[in-house]
């Protein structure tokens, strides 16, 4: 099987250190700036099925929002990404990420990864205001903390994300 996944978020919130931890096993930590888009690849194994994970990894700059949408077409499941030492992060998956995406693509399972929780003296994002962030969001299926810098949660939230692809496309 062979799936097209989108990681969606404002700039700066890790979704390319997440990408490349997940496929790398690394963190390198100076990144450029994704300009428009990047595609990688990676295969893995979740249920005992062989997938082939497509990641798009797509630049978060408001001047791309027309270009971006682009991207989200044929995309089956994404995971949104907010920093956790970053509320505004959180309300602008709200605003601006989800209904880009859903206005695309219709309904696809979501993950919901708050990230660089190795912070942990900056964390701005409380438990509760995740949950109340979920409870508005059926599609979401699942949320990590993550850090792309340790390296926690990354591969589950990953695999997380493609069981849920997996159900959604199987039922
Ligand atoms: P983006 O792709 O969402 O725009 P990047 O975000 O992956 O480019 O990361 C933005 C900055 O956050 C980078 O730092 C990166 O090293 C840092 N970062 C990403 N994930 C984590 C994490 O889990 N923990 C910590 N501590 N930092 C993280 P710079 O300094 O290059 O801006
Ligand atoms: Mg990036």
């Amino acid at each position: 099987m062979k799936f097209k996944i989108v990681l969606a978020g404002d700039g700066a919130v890790g979704k390319t250190s997440l990408i490349n931890r997940f496929v790398t096993g690394s963190f390198a930590g100076d990144y450029k700036a994704t300009i428009g888009v990047a595609i990688t690849s990676k295969k893995l194994v979740v249920e005992d099925q062989g997938v082939n994970l497509q990641i798009w990894d797509i630049a978060g700059q408001t001047l791309f929002r027309e270009f971006r949408k682009k991207f989200y077409a044929q995309a089956q499941g994404a995971l949104l990404v907010f920093d956790l030492t970053v509320p505004k992060s959180l309300d602008n998956l709200n605003l601006t990420w989800i209904q880009d995406i859903e206005q695309i693509t219709g309904e696809i399972p979501f993950v919901l990864i708050g990230n660089k929780v190795d912070l942990k003296e900056l964390q701005a994002v409380s438990p509760i205001e995740i949950a109340n962030f979920i409870d508005q969001h059926p599609n979401i299926a699942a949320h990590f903390n993550t850090s792309a810098l340790t390296g926690e949660n990354v591969e589950r939230a990953f695999s997380e994300l493609t069981s849920q692809i997996i159900a959604s496309v199987t039922t």
